[in-house]
């Protein structure tokens, strides 16, 4: 946002709040005091624990379940953490602390971890220098980097400095930007198909160094404790299951959260909104939410409405619910300075603002003006601001999307957030700075999960942002160029160990034409979060506004719903497994070195590769497939290897695993999809009341046809006859219970459930 297009009033309190920034910054200046470690001592294992002795530090290594390994230099503000399970432990051997899986040594000036294979797993040591502490790592010429939250980069980070400090784009990026909104310190190393994570404890300023400044080192730097690292190792599907043992795991969301939503900067009162609630109902098209931008509220404070525009909010929200459409609305962090407004005088009066080193609350401009900050990070604030999400529920609003949490400041000069002197309960907000959303999505989600499962959309956040919120990429370009650029953004996401992630589709800042929209929508439909919104001055982008793009476009968003049924038992897994549902091709198999910088296709959870077409014109494109063999969704065609695939506009790439089983919707139907392999298939369906009530049903055929059918909970799905539909083989017959039952179109159904089967296939 150009501070010239605000008018004078922001512009004035801009220049104050930046002069006092710098004031208060520079007068409470904070001093390193912590010193290099300085020379080695000795290493010894106490109760289990490997201490290793410097002159001025003493470095702790836990070993805990999961491959997990804590490395604790030098503690500092409290992170948001689970407690661990601790294994076994070390013990000494000569001059090696050794575990079950590691050893620990030191040589030269490095710590040594060593694979019980003998490998080597880490090279590296910590230093203080220039104002930062660093742990600096080898790497090996081949290995590569991922992850480090939301990078506007390469899939792969070698070679690239990321900062870690949240930030406001400005209302427009696209790619080389850096840094953005939500910044994770989690890396990961891949060399020769084998894979360590990284996770840093640490909240504050910082960088990774992946291989710039020196070509093999990584550096991951902070000008702030804790330093404080987690290394684990395992392959994929074991390391995110034990990153979300440190982080949380997602949490499971209302399955309306994964339906089509449908936003813009902003629809402005109750006529539109009704309007455009009555163009998807007149085209036929589903929504499941719809967004209210910053126009809703009162003079922008929150948890108001603007009462001329919207008079009767619980009516609209009852309208938009009877088409099944869920209203969203936008929640800023910043609280409107305005003696009389209810919410300001509250928190005032309890103290519930970020203040200064001297105590005056700090202020500073966002939309409503000057503004005051709740401190998330104190649970007695957190417990008062979670309470103010009643009158919007109770005014029908069912989900709330935060924006400007990094937090976003209006700034005259210099750093558009928060004073880094300013003083949070958790300590000084520049060592916590990339908590603060995370920290306000916790408020709200601690408050709103006592109802039903919350939906939260949150721009910015931290390690482990799942378990509370989900997130979008926020103020992306209208390009192709940066269509591309958010698939890459989003698998680094994903590499970060986030399941709930999305982008604008059709990007925040323009118009797209209608091709790059639709090519846009193809790949939302395979995000966890499907999402059209836009900046203001920007095109139309509802459905039957698209001309002769509109037709194309109903398809893809209902495309969407057949699919539900699976999308939904994939974000069960991934709330069971911390497994983001998002994946790069390589995770299906990454000792395939050709898939390991493959950064224009995706894994759509377990079963389905999707390849989405990303050019201006293009009407088919290369697909490298993971080994096995692949179905055409459309058509059924089995591919293997790198295939030319055509894609009009009506077509989206997407395959799905020779061996799954997956469940799709057909009219309201469930039509449960076995796509034939002789090394047997097998594939899950999940559903639920939206509350605990859930049935997981585990299907899997051998490739002889020996069917099960097994299932864990009790609830009773609103599917009474389940079709069972074979791909890639012909069915000649069926037998349940000593039944032969009819096969038509290469699919039997059945009425009740049953234990096991037998299919005679025509091989
Ligand atoms: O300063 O609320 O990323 O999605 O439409 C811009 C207005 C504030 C930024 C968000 C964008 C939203 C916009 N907001």
């Amino acid at each position: 946002m150009k501070i010239s297009e605000f008018g004078e009033d922001i512009m004035k309190d801009s220049f104050s709040y930046s002069l006092n920034r710098d004031l208060y910054d520079s007068k409470y200046r904070k001093e390193n005091d912590v010193n290099d470690p300085g020379k080695f001592a000795g290493i010894s294992v106490d109760k289990g624990s490997v201490v290793v002795s410097f002159e001025n530090a003493s470095l702790k290594v836990k070993e805990y379940e999961g491959n997990i390994y804590e490395f604790t230099w030098f503690e500092g503000p409290a992170m948001p953490l689970e407690s661990l399970q601790e294994s076994e432990g070390f013990h000494m051997e000569a001059d090696r602390a050794v575990s079950s899986r590691i050893s620990i040594s030191f040589a030269d000036r490095d710590i040594i971890v060593t694979g019980s294979d003998g490998k080597e797993i880490e090279r590296g040591h910590v230093e203080v220098s220039g104002g930062y502490i660093k742990h600096i790592t080898s790497l090996n010429g081949w290995d590569r980097l991922f992850g480090s939250g939301e990078r506007a980069f390469s899939l792969n980070l070698r070679g690239q400095v990321c900062r870690l400090w949240n930030h406001d784009a400005n209302g427009s990026y696209g790619p080389d930007s850096d840094p953005l909104y939500l910044n994770i310190p989690v890396i990961l190393q891949e060399g020769n198909g084998k894979f360590v994570m990284r996770f840093y404890a640490n909240a504050g300023d910082g960088y990774i160094d992946a291989g710039y400044s020196s070509e093999d080192h990584m550096m991951v730097s902070f000008r702030s404790l804790p330093m404080k690292y987690y290394i684990i190792i395992g392959n994929l599907n074991d390391i995110y299951p034990s990153l979300s043992r440190i982080t949380g795991r997602p949490y499971m969301p209302p399955e309306w959260a994964l339906g089509f939503q449908q936003s813009r900067y902003s629809y402005m009162n109750d006529e539109e909104v009704r309007r455009v609630i009555d163009g998807f109902r007149k085209n036929g098209i589903p929504l499941s939410a719809l967004y209210l931008d910053i126009d809703y509220m009162d003079g922008y404070r929150d948890f108001t409405f603007n009462s001329k525009a919207f008079p009767d909010m619980k009516s609209l929200a009852a309208y938009a619910s009877e088409y099944g459409t869920h209203i969203i609305t936008i929640i800023e962090p910043g609280v409107k300075f305005d003696p009389g407004y209810r919410i300001y005088e509250e928190a005032l009066k309890n103290r519930f603002f970020i203040k200064y080193p001297d105590g005056n609350t700090l202020y500073a401009p966002v939309w409503a003006g000057m503004s005051a900050f709740p401190d998330f990070s104190r649970p007695d604030v957190s417990s008062w601001w979670g309470l103010q999400y009643d009158y919007m529920l109770e005014s029908g609003i069912s989900g709330f999307w935060h924006d400007m949490n990094e937090p976003a400041i209006f700034t005259g000069w210099g750093d558009n957030t928060m004073a880094e002197s300013a003083v949070q309960a958790d300590g000084r907000h520049g060592d916590i700075h990339n908590l603060f959303g995370y920290y306000m999505a916790r408020a709200a989600f601690d408050h709103l999960s006592q109802g039903s499962r919350p939906f939260i959309l949150s721009r910015s956040g931290w390690a482990g942002i799942s378990r509370y919120a989900w997130i979008w990429t926020g103020d992306t370009e209208t390009s192709w160029k940066e269509l591309k650029q958010n698939l890459i953004t989003i698998l680094n996401l994903s590499m970060s160990g986030i399941s709930y992630t999305g982008c604008d589709v059709g990007g925040f800042t323009g118009s797209p034409t209608g091709d790059l929209f639709i090519r846009w929508l193809q790949m939302g439909v395979f995000l966890p979060l499907f999402r059209v919104h836009s900046s203001k001055n920007t095109g139309r982008r509802e459905p039957w506004e698209l001309g002769k793009y509109s037709g194309v476009a109903a398809e893809t968003i209902r495309l969407r719903y057949r699919l539900l049924p699976y999308i939904y038992t994939e974000t069960y897994k991934s709330h069971m497994t911390g497994i983001p549902i998002v994946r790069p091709a390589f995770w299906a198999d990454p000792s395939d070195s050709k898939l390991l910088d493959i950064d224009d296709e995706m894994m759509f959870g377990n079963s389905i590769l999707v390849a989405p077409v990303m050019g201006k014109g293009m009407n088919s494109r290369d697909v490298v497939f993971p080994p096995g063999k692949w179905y055409d969704f459309y058509d059924d065609h089995l591919f293997s290897g790198k295939c030319e695939i055509s894609a009009g506009l009506e077509k989206i790439p997407f395959f799905m695993a020779e061996g799954s089983i997956i469940p799709v919707d057909e009219d309201g139907k469930i039509a449960i999809n076995i796509y034939y392999s002789d090394h047997g298939m097998k594939g899950e369906f999940y559903s639920d009341n939206s509350g605990s009530d859930y049935l997981l049903e585990e299907f899997s055929i051998s490739a002889d046809g020996d069917m099960r059918w097994g299932r864990e909970g009790t609830y009773e799905s609103r599917y009474r006859e389940y079709r069972f539909r074979l791909h890639g083989i012909a069915l000649s017959s069926v037998n349940i219970n000593g039944q032969e039952v009819p096969v038509n179109e290469n699919s039997f159904s059945a009425g009740e459930k049953f234990e096991s089967a037998k299919l005679v296939f025509q091989k």
